[in-house]
């Protein structure tokens, strides 16, 4: 099946699992261009940062409807077992794409939507049109929600869950996307050498001369603070005008109206002019009383007039407060006057509460194009940011982080325990095999009501604290934690005065607490948000709903606590499908074509477990099934329990192992299931089922006629 030099094509087919063996085959394999390679039904994918001659029609059509062993491994393999095992039993089924960033997650997403799109469609127009706009939701989202980054240069920087919706016989019939935490501060500023979003520099370049005056836009990036200010505009690796043509392709065919578009293009327009605006200090009017105003009214003017609102209100939303004073009939409220740090902290605030204001609109609309029957059978796709580090890491890298710890953990959980408890419950002889386990860490950070998201929110709430007394707080918690560490605990100068350090599975990670509690907080003054309300354009309107009196008596629930909840139903969805894994490796950190890098794929190995994942499925068994359903779905190919059998499902399935002379090391009967080793086993009774089901179809038949 297998050509010399190419490496095993499963890692469970090594000689000698060691972890010096799965990684030579892992680079024998990456070099001979064979980029995936199965642990079972897992797919180890090695980034080739090239083109690949493997994703044409052809290749779609040659694994459509095929058993994984009978073609060399490809992510369309693992597609096609989704589809199959969707229709088949009739389950939710689930693909879950892990990595670090840059590894690959985002393009075996789309590989795996373009082969469910293609083999699903049955040419119906209505299949066909569903299945344009499922597709084309993916560069409209990723011009909104993707950016270059330093490890990446189209970084997903929103979490996404897609879920394809079929129906029972497989016709595909809509789509619902759910989205995770947007890194909405890098539309203010990032790193140096990286971007913000895409759609920023793709509309400079592509937007008609005309629209761009309309807009009081010009074509020059660097015209913007928010776009110049990370000395990074141009990517050779990326087409903006090209780009933006796909977009607008994607608007039009997902619906997006003439007047909703240009309402996108204003929003996105005003955003860059907010950016420009700067402020002064105007002469005390009251002793002591510092007030700002604005510096550069052309751009303040080029911002009311992108956003539908008159440029004395935006004025006053960006430079005074609002406080209600007093209680009951004396209650007043007084306007605040804002000095510069504050009035450039609301400029920001409303900047990036446009932006994922926005985002939040495009996903909501495309759903509202797409989303059919949630209730019926489903493929689900997730693709969020993988894990990362930088040279500073903040509040947004808490999160990304957070988040892969706990699909890891979820692996641990699906691949490594549930699979030895269940032999062990079952009653199968069963050699136990250690793996590192992350619960700690997950439970460092999100348990309640000591974790660091609950420490954080405790912090948000008492006037006083700063983000100095919150990490004095985290050391004194997590002092005796083994994953914690801190200047302060350690004094170890590595770790700078305003950081803490996390030993996350993948590596340590040291954050910087500056900004934890303004991000978590994550106010916008409420004159920001009455101004936006007063905005001529509906769309702007929308998207700023007035506060409900209700709002003001609950505390509004902080960014932290609304991520984790939003990650925890995450697994709770995914719990309720049948998973399937693709777990993403990075060859090299340049981004290069042909270069695998030992060291640094031997600490992804480690970390994702990988060793550990090949022992246990070596050792253990790769199907089981019931009784009850194995006896039913093969009991036509053995006379003894066809048509008829009287015996109990167990003994239905003995029956049927034995007639087929199924060799005693290739299976275990367990207390409710039948366990099997190898999946050519099943294939085979998978064949002997096809091969009766026409005779059995005929007899059916004949039958029928006889009752007539
Ligand atoms: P990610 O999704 O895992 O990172 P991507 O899927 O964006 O990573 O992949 C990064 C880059 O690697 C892509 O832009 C391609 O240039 C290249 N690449 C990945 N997979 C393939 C493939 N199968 N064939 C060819 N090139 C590939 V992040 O979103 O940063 O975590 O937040
Ligand atoms: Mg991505």
């Amino acid at each position: 099946m297998y050509k010399k030099g190419e490496g095993v094509p499963d890692f469970v087919l090594l000689n000698q699992i060691t972890e010096n063996a799965f990684i030579e085959n892992l680079i024998t394999r990456h070099k001979s261009d064979q980029i995936y390679t199965y642990i079972g039904d897992v797919v180890i994918s090695s980034n080739p940062f090239k083109k690949m001659n493997i994703y044409n029609e052809s290749d779609i059509k040659s694994y459509n409807g095929r058993y994984k062993y009978e073609m060399p491994p490809h992510i369309y393999a693992l597609a096609n077992d989704a589809y199959r095992s969707m229709r088949q039993n009739q389950e939710k089924q689930c693909v879950i794409i892990s990595g670090e960033s840059g590894a690959g997650k985002t393009e075996a997403s789309k590989k795996i939507m373009q082969f469910l799109a293609y083999v699903s469609n049955k040419a119906t127009l209505e299949g066909d049109k569903i299945t344009k706009m499922l597709l084309e939701s993916n560069p409209l989202l990723e011009a909104f929600g993707n950016a270059k980054t330093l490890r990446n240069d189209n970084s997903s920087r929103f979490g996404k869950y897609m879920e394809m919706q079929f129906s029972p016989s497989g016709v595909p019939t809509g789509g619902k996307i759910t989205n995770y935490l947007l890194e909405k501060s890098r539309v203010v500023g990032r790193a140096s050498g990286e971007r913000s979003f895409h759609i920023f520099y793709q509309m400079l370049k592509g937007l008609s001369q005309a629209k761009l005056t309309e807009l009081g836009l010009t074509s020059a990036a660097q015209t913007y603070q928010y776009l110049k200010s990370s000395n990074c505009v141009d990517v050779a690796t990326i087409d903006d005008v090209a780009d933006f043509k796909a977009v607008v392709r994607a608007m039009e065919t997902l619906g997006l109206k003439e007047n909703e578009q240009s309402s996108i293009w204003r929003i996105l327009g005003a955003i860059l002019h907010i950016g420009n605006i700067t402020f002064e200090e105007l002469p005390e009017q009251k002793v002591g009383q510092v007030s700002v105003g604005i510096k550069d009214p052309k751009a303040l003017a080029a911002a009311a007039n992108c956003l539908k609102v008159e440029p004395t209100q935006l004025t006053r939303a960006l430079t005074y407060r609002s406080i209600n004073t007093g209680v009951g009939r004396r209650m007043s409220v007084i306007a605040v006057p804002l000095d510069n740090v504050q009035a450039i902290f609301s400029r920001d605030a409303l900047a990036k509460a446009l932006y994922e204001r926005l985002f939040q609109w495009l996903v909501t609309r495309i759903n509202h194009e797409i989303n059919a029957n949630e209730k019926g059978l489903v493929i689900g796709i997730l693709d969020i940011y993988g894990f990362e580090v930088f040279d500073r890491n903040s509040f947004e890298q808490l999160n990304i982080n957070y988040c892969n710890e706990k699909l890891q953990q979820l692996f641990i959980e699906l691949t490594l325990k549930s699979e030895q408890e269940e032999y062990i419950r079952e009653g199968i002889e069963w050699k136990n095999i250690d793996y590192f386990n992350n619960k700690p860490i997950c439970e460092l950070i999100e348990k309640k009501p000591m974790g660091l998201i609950s420490l954080l929110d405790e912090s948000c709430l008492i006037a006083k604290s700063t983000d100095q007394t919150f990490l004095g707080q985290i050391t004194n918690t997590f002092d005796k934690n083994q994953h914690f560490q801190s200047y302060q605990s350690t004094k170890d100068r590595s770790i700078g005065e305003n950081c803490f350090r996390l030993k996350h599975y993948a590596g340590d990670v040291t954050y910087d607490v500056s900004g934890f509690l303004d991000k978590n907080k994550d106010t916008l003054f409420v004159d920001l948000i009455n101004s936006m309300q007063l905005s001529a354009d509906p769309l702007i309107r929308s998207i700023f709903p007035s506060p409900k009196p209700e709002d003001s008596k609950r505390r509004p629930e902080t960014a932290g606590s609304q991520f984790r909840t939003a990650i925890n139903a995450l697994i709770t969805t995914l719990l309720a499908c049948s998973p399937h894994y693709v777990r993403c490796i990075k060859s090299n950190d340049n981004k290069q074509a042909g270069v695998i890098d030992e060291e640094r794929v031997r600490h992804q190995v480690r970390y994702l477990g990988l060793l550990e994942n090949v022992r246990v499925r070596r050792a253990g068994f790769a199907n089981r099934q019931t009784y009850e359903r194995f006896s039913q779905r093969y009991k036509m190919t053995c006379k003894q329990t066809w048509p008829t059998f009287r015996g109990s499902p167990k003994q239905a399935v003995e029956a049927i192992i034995a007639a087929h002379g199924i060799a005693k090391d290739e299976f275990r009967l367990g207390k409710t299931k039948i366990f099997i080793r190898n999946p050519t086993t099943l294939f085979y009774f998978e064949e002997k089922r096809e091969e009766e089901l026409p005779r059995i179809a005929t007899l059916i038949q004949k039958t029928w006629r006889g009752y007539r």
